[in-house]
C-alpha cells in the first residue's frame, strides 16, 4: 500500500510524500481508496435490499474507509515517517451535510454494518448540493449559511444512470452518482445519490439559504428540507420526496430485471426499507410503474406490498407527514388517483375513519399507506415499539399485530470507537483481545477487571487526555477556551422542545444564581452544547438565544466562571460530535418520557465512558436495564404519567412555578436585567411566556428531580475509583447497541437476505 500511495503522488503531484501539501496527500489517499474498494467484490445474491432515506449522515469519509480497508495504521505510520499527520489530512476533507440527525446518522450506521455483514443492500436517496446548512452565530443568535460540501476531489463517482422523471407540466432528467460504502474488512456496497441535471448552484446567494423556490428544475436537490414554513416550502419536500423514489423506483425495477426478476416475482429480488415516512411514496410510484409495465392493479398491490418494509422514528404527530391531496394534485397527479383507490380499498375493508390514508380534510397520511400496503412496521427501541402499539399506533396494531416488531438502534463502533477514541479501543484490544471488532458482545469481558486499579486509572487517563484534546481543537477552531480539569457535561442533538435543552437551561440559570449567592458546587462543570434549530423553528431558536447569553454570562461573571461555564460549540456535526464523545464525563439524554424514539448519541456516549445522566425515555430505558441503578443517573416522570397528562390535558405549568420558589427564581431570570443586557428583549421574553402559559413538553415537574439527580452525579465523579468502575461498567454493556446486531435483527425478521 505505502508503494502505491507514493507512486499515486508521484504520478499525480510529480513529489516525493513528504513535500506533498495535506491538500495532496488528501487526494491521493481519496484515489487510492476509490480504488481499493472497488476491487473489491460486491455483495451479491438473488435478493437486495434497498434503504431509501431523505437523510444520510454519512460523517467524514477518508479515515473511517482507511479503517474499514485495514491500512489506517499502516498510512498513518508511512505519513509520520515523512513528518505528516494523517489527523492535518481528515482536516482537509469536507463533511457532507446529508442530514439533519439521528434519522440520517442511523442510515450512515446501518450502511457500514450492511457491508460489514456482507449483506446485499445499498442505500438511495438524493445529493443536496448545499445539504442542511451551516450554522453561524450573530448576535447570539443562530443563522443560516449554505454549506457547499462538494468539493473536487469528491467521493462521488459519476455514473450512467439517468432517467426522465415526470411532474405536472415538466420532465426533469436525473443522474445517479455513487459512493462506495466499505464494510469492515468485507465487500464494498454503494450509496446512490440521485441528482437532476439542471440544477443552478447560481440560485442560492452567498450567505444565505433563500432561493426561488417555484424554480423546481433547478432547485430540486439544493438543499435538504428546505424551510417549509409556508406552501411553496411543502410542495418542494413532495417534488424532492417524488424525485427520489421515482428514481428509486426504476433503479430497483432495472436491477432485478437485469437478474431475470418477472416482476411478479419482485419480492424474491427486492425489500425496500423505508425510513420514516419521506420515501412512502415508493408504494404508489412503484404500483404505478408496474401497471405501465402491463401488470393488473391487484397484482401490482400485492408485489409492492410484500416488497416494502417501514421504520417508524418518530410519536410527535406533527412529524408524521400528513400531504394536501391539493398538493400531490399540483406537483404529481400521476400518483392521485392511485393513491386514491389504495384509500378506496381501505374504507371498504375497515370501518374506522382513523385507519383511513386520505382523511376528511383531505390529506394523506404517509405512514398509513406504509402500514397497510407495506409487510412490516418497526419501531426504534423496545418503549418506543410499546407506545406505538398500544398507543399511537394501535388501531392499526389491532389490525396487523403480525406486522409489528421492534428493532432497537444501533451505531457502528467502527466509527464510534476505533475512529474516534482510538486511545480507548487500544487500551480494550490490550485487555480482551480485537474479537469486539467483530462481535461487539464480547465487550463484556471487560467488566472482569472492575477492581483492576490499574486499568481503572488507564480508563481515567484516557478520558483527562480526550478532553486536553476537545479543548486544543474547541480553541483553535473555534476560539473557546475551556478547563479540561472541570466536569464536561454534553447535550449534543438537534435544538428541540422535546429534547428539552430548555430544561438543562434552567438548571444552568439556578445554578449560577446560587454561585452568585455563595453556594457553591462541589466541583467545576462545563455544559457543553451543540445543535441546530430548524431555520422555521421560532422556540428553538430562542433556547439558543438563552443559552448563547448564558455562556457570555458565565465567561464573563468573575464569581461564576470559575465554577459554571456554559458553552454552545457552533455548526454541530458529525466531525465535532467525534470529537465531543470521547471527551464526555456526563452525557444529558433528559427528553420527556416518551417522545424520544431512541436515541442514538446516548449509545456513543456510553461506549466512550460517559455516564448517562437521563430519563426512562428512548433507548435509555434498554441502557438502564443493561448497566444497572448504580451506573446510570435517571430522573423525572414515567412515560406512563407524562402519556396520561396528555391524555387528560391536565398540565398548566403556571402552578408549578407558582408553588417552587426555586424554579420560579430560574425563569424569572430569563427576562431580568442581566440577561437583557446581554441578548434580545424579543427572544428572552417569548420564551419566558412560553415556559408560563404552555412548557408543552413539561419541563417544570421534572425539574427538582433533574437538579437533584444532577447534583448526586457531579458529587460522585469526585470519588475516582468508584466513577472508573461506573464508566467500564457503561463500555463493557455497550455491545449490545451495536449496529452489526440491530442489522443482523433486521435481516433475520424482515429481509431475508441470507
Ligand atoms: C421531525 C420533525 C419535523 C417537523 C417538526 C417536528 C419534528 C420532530 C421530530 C422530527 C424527527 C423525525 C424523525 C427522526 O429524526 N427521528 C429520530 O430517529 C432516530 C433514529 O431512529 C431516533 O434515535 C430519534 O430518537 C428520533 O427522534
Amino acid at each position: 500500500m505505502g508503494q502505491t500511495l507514493e507512486t499515486r503522488l508521484q504520478e499525480r503531484c510529480k513529489k516525493d510524500l513528504s513535500l506533498c501539501s495535506n491538500e495532496e496527500l488528501y487526494t491521493g489517499l481519496l484515489s487510492l481508496v476509490q480504488s481499493m474498494a472497488q476491487e473489491k467484490v460486491s455483495a451479491e445474491g438473488k435478493k437486495k435490499l434497498y434503504y431509501i432515506s431523505a437523510e444520510f449522515l454519512i460523517g467524514k469519509l477518508l479515515s473511517n474507509n482507511l479503517i474499514n480497508l485495514g491500512i489506517y495504521d499502516e498510512v498513518k505510520e508511512l505519513l509520520a515517517a515523512h513528518g505528516k499527520e494523517l489527523s492535518q489530512v481528515e482536516e482537509v476533507e469536507p463533511e457532507p451535510s446529508l442530514g439533519n440527525g439521528g434519522l440520517g446518522r442511523l442510515a450512515a450506521c446501518f450502511l457500514d454494518s450492511i457491508a460489514t455483514l456482507g449483506l446485499n443492500g445499498d442505500g438511495i436517496g438524493l445529493n443536496y448540493h448545499f445539504g442542511l446548512f451551516k450554522q453561524v452565530f450573530k448576535d447570539h443568535l443562530q443563522q443560516e449559511t449554505p454549506d457547499p460540501w462538494l468539493a473536487d476531489p469528491s467521493w462521488l463517482t459519476k455514473t450512467d444512470v439517468s432517467y426522465q422523471i415526470p411532474f405536472k407540466g415538466f420532465t426533469l432528467t436525473s443522474r445517479l452518482y455513487d459512493i462506495a460504502v466499505t464494510g469492515y474488512e468485507n465487500r464494498t456496497n454503494k450509496l446512490h445519490l440521485f441528482d437532476v441535471e439542471s440544477i443552478d448552484e447560481s440560485l442560492v446567494e452567498a450567505d444565505h439559504i433563500t432561493f426561488d423556490k417555484e424554480a423546481i428544475e433547478k432547485n430540486l436537490t439544493l438543499f435538504l428540507y428546505p424551510d417549509d414554513s409556508d406552501e411553496a416550502g411543502h410542495q418542494l419536500r413532495i417534488y424532492q420526496q417524488y424525485f427520489m423514489v421515482s428514481n428509486a423506483a426504476r433503479l430497483i425495477l432495472d436491477e432485478c430485471v437485469a437478474k431475470g426478476c418477472t416482476l411478479y416475482d419482485l419480492p424474491d429480488y427486492a425489500v425496500i426499507q423505508i425510513n420514516d415516512t419521506h420515501p412512502t411514496m415508493v408504494i404508489p410510484e412503484l404500483i404505478r410503474l408496474l401497471m405501465e409495465r402491463g401488470m393488473a392493479m391487484d397484482d401490482a398491490v400485492d408485489v409492492v406490498s410484500k416488497t416494502c418494509a417501514y421504520t417508524n422514528h418518530t410519536i410527535l404527530s406533527e412529524a408524521l407527514e400528513k400531504w394536501p391531496i391539493a398538493y400531490l394534485k399540483k406537483c404529481v397527479p400521476q400518483l392521485v388517483p392511485i393513491i386514491e383507490i389504495l384509500d378506496d380499498r381501505i374504507r371498504r375493508r375497515y370501518d374506522d375513519e382513523s385507519v383511513a390514508i386520505i382523511d376528511r380534510t383531505d390529506r394523506v397520511h404517509m405512514a398509513h399507506i406504509d402500514i397497510h400496503y407495506g409487510f412490516a412496521v418497526n419501531g426504534v427501541a423496545a418503549l418506543h415499539t410499546e407506545i406505538l402499539k398500544n398507543t399511537e399506533l394501535n388501531n392499526f396494531y389491532k389490525l396487523y399485530p403480525e406486522k409489528f416488531s421492534n428493532k432497537t438502534n444501533g451505531i457502528t463502533f467502527r466509527r464510534w470507537l476505533l475512529h474516534c477514541n482510538p486511545k480507548l479501543a487500544s487500551l480494550i484490544t490490550s485487555l480482551i483481545g480485537d474479537g469486539y471488532k467483530k462481535d461487539a458482545r464480547e465487550l463484556e469481558k471487560l467488566w472482569q477487571y472492575k477492581d483492576d486499579p490499574k486499568v481503572l486509572e488507564a480508563l481515567l487517563q484516557i478520558k483527562e487526555e480526550n478532553k486536553a484534546a476537545l479543548v486544543e481543537y474547541l480553541g483553535k477552531t473555534q476560539g473557546l477556551h475551556l478547563d479540561s480539569s472541570s466536569i464536561f457535561d454534553i447535550q449534543v442533538k438537534r435544538l428541540h422542545e422535546y429534547k428539552r435543552q430548555q430544561l438543562n437551561a434552567l438548571y444552568l440559570i439556578h445554578q449560577v444564581l446560587k454561585i452568585k449567592k455563595g453556594e457553591l458546587p462541589s466541583a467545576p462543570v462545563t455544559a457543553i452544547f451543540g445543535a441546530k434549530a430548524a431555520p422555521a423553528y421560532t422556540i428553538a431558536k430562542d433556547i439558543i438565544h438563552l443559552l448563547l447569553c448564558l455562556q457570555e454570562l458565565t465567561a464573563e461573571d468573575p464569581q461564576v466562571s470559575p465554577w459554571l461555564r456554559v458553552v454552545m460549540v457552533e455548526n454541530y456535526n458529525v466531525t465535532l460530535a467525534e470529537k465531543l464523545i470521547p471527551a464526555c464525563d456526563i452525557s444529558e439524554q433528559i427528553s420527556l418520557a416518551s417522545k424520544e424514539a431512541s436515541g442514538t448519541g446516548n449509545m456513543k456516549f456510553m461506549l466512550n465512558g460517559a455516564i448517562t445522566l437521563g430519563t426512562d425515555d428512548g433507548a435509555n430505558v434498554e441502557i438502564h436495564d443493561l448497566v444497572g441503578d448504580e451506573n446510570i443517573y435517571i430522573f423525572g416522570e414515567s412515560s406512563d404519567t407524562v402519556i396520561g397528562r396528555y391524555a387528560e390535558g391536565s398540565y398548566k405549568s403556571i402552578e408549578y412555578y407558582e408553588k417552587d420558589p426555586e424554579l420560579k427564581e430560574a425563569v424569572d431570570f430569563i427576562v431580568s436585567e442581566k440577561m437583557l443586557s446581554i441578548g434580545s428583549k424579543e427572544h428572552l421574553e417569548r420564551l419566558y411566556k412560553e415556559f408560563l402559559n404552555k412548557d408543552w413538553f413539561m419541563t417544570f415537574p421534572d425539574f427538582q428531580d433533574y437538579v437533584k439527580t444532577k447534583h448526586l452525579a457531579i458529587k460522585d465523579h469526585a470519588d475516582r475509583t468508584a466513577w472508573a468502575q461506573k464508566m467500564l461498567r457503561n463500555i463493557s454493556q455497550a455491545g449490545f447497541f451495536s449496529s452489526d446486531r440491530t442489522i443482523e435483527e433486521y435481516d433475520r425478521d424482515i429481509w431475508k437476505l441470507r
